[in-house]
């Protein structure tokens, strides 16, 4: 269904290419067996997202193949299917594996708490796939307009309701799958639909979602999710009794915008109201059914839930869920998010096992001279009996340690000198950033391999404010689409041009406030120049408890204007504000 004036525009192209597709075929089998490239066409690359690939090229190379007059160095993106973040040893072992057989020799943690294999060329897709799924690993819905890898909160701590949560998530993720059988067909080589009769999709139909959707399980008082960045969000709700209540279900966030477009924004999800456990999948359904029938397909860039949300009102769109799912949402119940951060260390749980959360820089593994963080965590995989646990910060949680294996896995991370990673400062802990160049068709400019010398930068300002402690969210993205939710961040850069950022400032740190564009084109360097002061001020000037995002809210945000100012001179009257007290 769609309003009016979205009548009249006539439906994008994607929506031509999923019904078109035979429930996401298309000519994808020809295709990949084509060995006179190692591409395939736009239609076709549309398709594989939905079988969690993507075409990529190697842009660091791209002007100079193109200057020889060579095709561009094509390769495949895939995404792991892996809901709330968990995997066994024996995964991660073949995981391991194949990324130096069939991939880039590196596996990269997102900040959806899955695998990305770089670099698979056409021809390794399949032994990619079908080494995956000999334990029990696929890549379905991982990308495509359809239900994404759900989060659920990953840190076993001492919270006897984590299991519960993750079990929901575990459940929705494979209640909202796509049913057609074109990936076990394509990659798996199973039987065609017997006699060719039509595949289905009882839920999505023929033309699947208008855009991506995501869900995201969280449990108080953390907020490691971020919770108010997806599309739908569950909030668990503890009864007085100590056991799982319900949940409270949000609904319409996303972060994703475009530079220089209004009418594109991040934004916050609202609270929906408050279920029975039992009413997951129903409300889960209905959502995503509202979603699919309302959704804008004519514009790619207004077909989130959350514009159609923004569009139509949460009473209008509360009264459409109840009416799907037959369930009454009751009033949301009381709840407290304190923290995002990802617990780091040995921590022991109630069972009387440990866990360790290991810090990864941007969810990059991989070996490099003096830091072999591949090599150590196959060491660790090949005698761990517990689980492994991909957390929404691209870090790892080694979960299940028994008390005989804590000192043989201590041993290992001490040799590697990987123990060190942990206490390198709050805001390394807190920085998140997103893949970008060279694989990111997308990226305007870099973001995971300028990370490194930004934090180091900032580390010196820390040192001198004497916050190196300190927990202060920072997030970088090679462009606005927000992949590692920057628009949540208490400092967020996102790249406009090379080496040409938009600084925001002011979330709250646990993640309940969107930060607001404070300089719109900004280097690296001067953003530490111009931060640098403002870091001291907050160090001095803040309440007790204040966190870095709420003091600038408060101090130095302008109210109804950004800087516009750009270079170090141009600078000079805000940083001398900043020093000297008073809103820049
Ligand atoms: Fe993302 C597109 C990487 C989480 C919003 N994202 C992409 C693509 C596939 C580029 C493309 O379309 O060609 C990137 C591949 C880069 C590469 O080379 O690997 C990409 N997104 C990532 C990852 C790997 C970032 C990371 O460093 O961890 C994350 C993978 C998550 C996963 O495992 O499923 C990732 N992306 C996110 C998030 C965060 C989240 O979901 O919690 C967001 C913001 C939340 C949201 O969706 O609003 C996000 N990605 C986008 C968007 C903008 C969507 C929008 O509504 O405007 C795009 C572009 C698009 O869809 O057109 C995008
Ligand atoms: Fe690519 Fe932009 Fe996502 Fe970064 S934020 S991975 S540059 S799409």
């Amino acid at each position: 269904m769609s309003t009016t004036s979205e009548a009249a525009k006539p439906p994008v192209a994607n929506e031509g290419i999923k019904s078109a597709s035979h429930f996401l075929r298309g000519s994808i089998a020809r295709e990949v067996a084509d060995p006179s490239t190692g591409a395939i066409s736009e239609e076709s690359s549309q398709l594989t997202k939905f079988h969690g690939l993507y075409l990529q090229d190697d842009r660091d190379v791209r002007n100079a193949l193109k200057k020889a007059g060579k095709e561009k160095a094509f390769s495949f993106m895939l995404r792991v299917r892996l809901p709330g973040g968990r995997c066994t040893p024996a995964q991660w072992l073949l995981l391991d594996r194949l990324a130096d057989q069939v991939a880039a020799p590196s596996l990269r943690l997102t900040t959806r708490q899955t695998f990305q294999f770089h670099g698979v060329l056409k021809a390794n897709l399949k032994p990619l796939i079908r080494g995956m799924h000999s334990v029990l690993l696929d890549s379905i819905a991982a990308c495509g307009d359809v239900n994404r890898n759900v989060m659920a909160a990953p840190n076993p701590e001492h919270n006897p309701l984590l299991q519960q949560v993750y079990e929901h998530a575990r459940a929705w993720s494979e209640y909202a799958l796509p049913k057609t059988r074109a990936y076990h067909e394509i990659w798996l080589d199973d039987e065609l639909v017997a006699g060719g009769e039509p595949d289905h999709e009882p839920m999505y139909g023929a033309t699947y979602l208008p855009r991506k959707f995501k869900t995201g399980f969280a449990l108080p008082p953390s907020n490691d999710v971020d919770i108010f960045s997806q599309d739908l969000g569950f909030i668990a709700i503890v009864g007085e009794d100590g056991r799982l209540a319900g949940y409270n279900v949000t609904v319409g966030g996303g972060q994703g915008m475009s530079h220089g477009n209004d009418k594109t924004y991040p934004r916050l999800a609202d609270v929906l109201g408050f279920i029975s456990p039992d009413q997951v999948n129903a409300i889960g359904e209905a959502v995503l059914t509202t979603q699919r029938d309302f959704g804008d397909r004519t514009d790619r860039k207004h077909a989130r839930l959350k514009y159609t949300i923004a569009d139509r009102g949460l009473t209008w769109f509360r009264g459409e869920v109840e009416r799907r799912s037959g369930v009454r949402l009751a009033g949301a119940r009381r709840f407290e998010f304190t923290t995002i951060q990802d617990p780091h260390g040995w921590q022991p749980c109630a069972d009387g096992t440990w866990f360790y959360g290991l810090h990864i820089l941007s969810g990059r593994i991989k070996d490099v001279p003096g830091w072999p963080m591949k090599t150590a965590l196959r060491e660790i995989a090949a005698l761990h009996t517990g689980d492994f646990r991909l957390t929404p910060s691209q870090n790892l949680t080694i979960s299940g340690v028994t008390a005989t294996q804590k000192p043989v896995i201590e041993a290992i991370l001490e040799k590697h000198g990987l123990a060190q990673e942990n206490a390198r400062g709050g805001l390394r802990l807190n920085a998140l950033s997103c893949v970008a160049l060279p694989t990111c068709g997308l990226a305007l400019g870099e973001s995971e391999r300028m990370l490194p010398s930004l934090l180091e930068k900032f580390e010196t300002v820390l040192d001198g404010a004497g916050l190196r402690a300190d927990a202060i969210s920072l997030r970088v993205t090679g462009c606005p689409n927000g992949c590692a939710r920057p628009y949540l961040a208490e400092i967020g850069f996102v790249a406009k041009a090379p080496n040409k950022y938009a600084l925001y400032l002011g979330a709250s740190y646990n993640g309940t406030r969107l930060n607001r564009l404070f300089v719109p084109s900004i280097t690296p360097d001067d953003a530490v120049t111009l931060l640098a002061p403002i870091i001291q001020r907050y160090a001095l000037e803040r309440t007790a408890g204040e966190g870095f995002g709420d003091w600038c809210d408060r101090v130095i945000l302008p109210r109804d204007a950004t800087l516009h100012s750009v270079g170090t001179k141009a600078l000079e009257p805000v940083i001398s504000t900043a020093l000297v007290g008073g809103a820049a």
